[in-house]
């Protein structure tokens, strides 16, 4: 009896398939941004799809985190929709904070303390779209 050398094939990138799209369902990539802090830079960082991303600035003075619509750092943090200023974390006193996992776009990240977004607490996080990978 001859075996399908084909069929076989088939089957095996099938199973390897299946069990390679449970592992994107089952696990988030995370990137973590530690120290979330005053006196550090954050260079702009390109994260693939559904990657959760934590902020941590525990033991590390008072922060939080908003998601702003541009690179601009706002005047006024005030929780805003409608101008894409969105308060993800309010300021506290040591803190950590993780996003949903994030779809394919492009997303500002600024702390709303007076005066820290301006100093360099700000992070462009671009997430690519699968196919880009
Ligand atoms: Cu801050």
């Amino acid at each position: 009896m001859r075996t399908c050398g084909y069929c076989v094939a088939t089957v095996l990138l099938l199973v390897i398939g299946i069990s390679a799209a449970r592992q994107l369902q089952q696990a988030n990539p995370v990137y973590v941004i530690d120290p979330w802090a005053l006196g550090m830079k954050y260079p702009p960082v390109k994260l693939a799809p559904n990657t959760v991303v934590k902020f941590n600035w525990k033991g590390l003075g008072r922060h939080g985190v908003y998601r702003i619509p541009t690179g601009e750092c706002p005047l006024e943090f005030k929780h805003s929709p409608s101008r894409g200023i969105i308060e993800l974390a309010p300021v506290t006193d040591g803190g950590e904070y993780a996003t949903k996992p994030l779809a394919p776009g492009t997303y500002w990240h600024a702390c709303p303390v007076p005066g820290h977004c301006p100093s360099g607490m700000i992070i462009k996080i671009e997430v690519a779209p699968v196919a880009a990978l």
